[in-house]
């Protein structure tokens, strides 16, 4: 679904939005007494950064030209006190603005995490990991280092100019004028270079993250990628992005290298002015020598706070579209959620209807399930089978209810999975995929996961059941092994008997299979099926399998095919019906093995 959010996600920059900037100060409410402390420190800063320029002019005017020793000494000692109270001031400052920004990290990070769990698999579908995950990450990281020292290096800075300005004027009118005349040109240069230079960084960051994706891409294929021998042509397209990167990276930096330094000639330009006017007016004996030096000393600060108000200003624009980002994310509320009056299933039957179920995962497009009617009764066992594409699985995320159907409706003991509580449904229903996601971390705690208060004898028990007893006490470390990410250091059969237990440990009355055994052997199959039986006697299962002969003794088969019912029977009905089911399993017999399967069915 391409809503208009998708299309300018990743804009770098958008215009202030003051609606925006509200809601990202929103998240200071818990740090009234850092602000108000940070203020007043602000403040103090202030006050001695105005304050010496003043001083010294008393030095020279008072003490060096009336030479009076007393006074430059009286004078040096208060700037040694001001200076100690600006070194306290600006040290507390930045810790505590530090440890305000880390906290708003923590704060937006946390709820933008427990946010995203909530989230349905609608909005998942289709939207690359990578950029929710730079949600998360950079987004989180640009706002908050905006709203911390951003925001205090603005303030701090505008109030800096205005009261520079303000001394200045009151210092000498004239000389205010001469060095402020600077500032058109000023503004010239960096609206010219400006925009530029920002192109120029944001298309460093862009190929910069197509060598990101390209790295992590390689890194996740690199079996494949050795597989075909494919390195060198690999490497050529890596070339041809590192090279971008290096290309734009240059250009923005000689671009960055005009920038400053000329801002900074503008500067001295403005201070030669000053200098030669205050010059001839301290010979005309207009102004005094101290006037002069605590003059050229402002327009020197003026010039820093200036440029600083410009880097932060597209900080601001860069924050508004990361925040902008982040708050679309919190307000898509899960599409899939308990309804006000859902009730709690407790311990149920395990009795599943599908009542004229239409489906389709984006309800624009083509449906996926048409009309799909069915019963499994508490114990029994239904199979599901059909061509790869036909939407078993799809029926299987509807019983989840990870999404909900477009019309009918599904029911378990008889209430619409829609009337109940959600963690209610799923706590009943436990489920092993074809590639089963196992989590670094260890066995044990991969088997836990289904259960997070069992004790070692369940453990026991449903690792025997499954077989994944057998290769665990191959391990030195037993339970304790460290499976990596994604169970990278077991067999993918070895993982799915490990999803196994995972599922059976949870005892649910509802047990989904799909394709659950395809990658163990066909005696382990056996062996977790009879465990099945008897671990699961009374208990509802709906299993998938391209490998037919794992569902013979279904109570029921549906033979699904591009999203109907088009048979359904039990196995030996099915057969004697020699329709499609049958065709299916003549075909399989005959790659399985040369024996004349017609004469075995029959
Ligand atoms: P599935 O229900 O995944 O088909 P299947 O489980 O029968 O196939 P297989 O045996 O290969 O596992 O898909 C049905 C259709 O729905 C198919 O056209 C792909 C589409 N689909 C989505 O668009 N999004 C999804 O998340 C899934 C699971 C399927
Ligand atoms: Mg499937």
């Amino acid at each position: 679904m391409a809503d208009k959010y998708d299309l300018d996600e990743e804009l770098e920059e958008k215009p202030f939005d003051l609606k925006l900037f509200l809601r990202m100060m929103g998240y200071f409410k818990t740090y009234g007494k850092e602000i108000s402390t940070v203020a007043f420190l602000l403040i103090l800063n202030l006050v001695v950064g105005l304050l010496d320029p003043i001083l010294i002019k008393i030095a020279i005017d008072d003490g060096i030209m009336k030479k009076n020793a007393l006074v430059v000494t009286r004078i040096g000692i208060a700037l040694l006190v001001l200076y100690g109270i600006s070194f306290v001031a600006n040290y507390y400052r930045i810790r505590l603005i530090n440890r305000t920004t880390q906290g708003l990290i923590y704060d937006i990070r946390k709820q933008l995490f427990e946010h995203i769990q909530t989230l349905s698999f609608r909005f998942f579908d289709g939207r690359p990991v990578g950029k929710i995950m730079s949600r998360v990450t950079n987004d989180v990281q640009a706002i908050s280092n905006l709203m911390g020292s951003g925001i205090a290096t603005m303030i701090t800075d505008v109030l800096m100019l205005l009261g520079i300005l303000g001394v200045m004027f009151y210092l000498n009118f004239k000389l205010t004028f001469m060095a402020i005349s600077v500032i058109p040109l000023l503004l010239i240069l960096l609206t010219q270079l400006k925009p530029r230079s920002e192109k120029a960084w944001t298309e460093t960051r862009k190929t910069m993250a197509n060598i990101n994706a390209n790295v992590n891409e390689t890194l996740q294929g690199i079996k494949v990628i050795q597989a075909f021998s494919r390195q060198k042509h690999n490497i050529e397209k890596f070339e041809k992005i590192n090279m971008e990167n290096y290309k734009s990276n240059v250009k923005a930096i000689i671009i960055e290298l005009f920038m400053w330094p000329s801002v900074e000639l503008i500067g001295m330009l403005g201070t030669c002015v000053v200098v030669w006017f205050g010059a001839r007016q301290v010979i005309s004996g207009e102004y005094s020598i101290g006037t002069i030096i605590a003059f050229t000393n402002y327009v020197w600060r003026f010039w820093a706070p200036l440029s600083a108000i410009s880097r932060v200003y597209s900080q601001i624009l860069s924050a508004m579209a990361s925040a902008d980002r982040i708050f679309h994310i919190l307000d898509t509320s899960p599409e899939i959620k308990d309804a006000p009056d859902a009730i709690e299933l407790d311990d149920i039957e395990g009795r599943i209807e599908f009542r004229n179920v239409t489906f389709g995962y984006n309800p624009d497009e083509r449906m996926v399930l048409h009309n799909i009617s069915f019963t499994a009764e508490p114990g029994q066992i239904i199979a599901l089978v059909g061509p790869t594409g036909a939407g078993k699985t799809s029926i299987i995320n509807l019983l989840m209810r990870f999404y909900d159907p477009v019309e009918g409706s599904i029911l378990v003991d008889g209430h619409d999975i829609r009337d109940i509580k959600i963690s209610s449904l799923r706590r009943q229903v436990g489920m092993v995929l074809q590639d089963s996601f196992i989590f670094s971390g260890t066995i044990r705690e991969n088997i836990l996961f289904g259960k997070l208060d069992a004790t070692e004898e369940e453990i026991i028990e449903v690792s025997k059941a499954t077989k994944v007893l057998d290769y665990v006490e191959r391990f030195p470390q037993g339970f304790d092994t460290e499976v990596e990410e994604r169970g990278a250091r077991l067999s993918a059969g070895q993982r799915q008997l490990l999803a196994f237990a995972r599922a059976l440990i949870a005892q649910p009355r509802i047990l989904i299979l799909d394709e659950a055994t395809s990658n163990v052997d066909t005696e382990t199959e056996k062996h977790i099926q009879e465990a099945i039986k008897t671990l699961f006697s009374g208990r509802t299962s709906i299993v998938i399998a391209h490998r037919l002969s794992t569902i013979e003794h279904a109570d029921k088969i549906l033979v699904i095919d591009e999203g109907k019912i088009v048979e359904e029977g039990t196995h030996t009905e099915l057969l004697e019906k020699k329709g499609v089911y049958y065709n299916l399993y003549l075909k399989q017999f005959r790659d399985d093995d040369d024996t004349d399967a017609e004469s075995i069915i029959v």
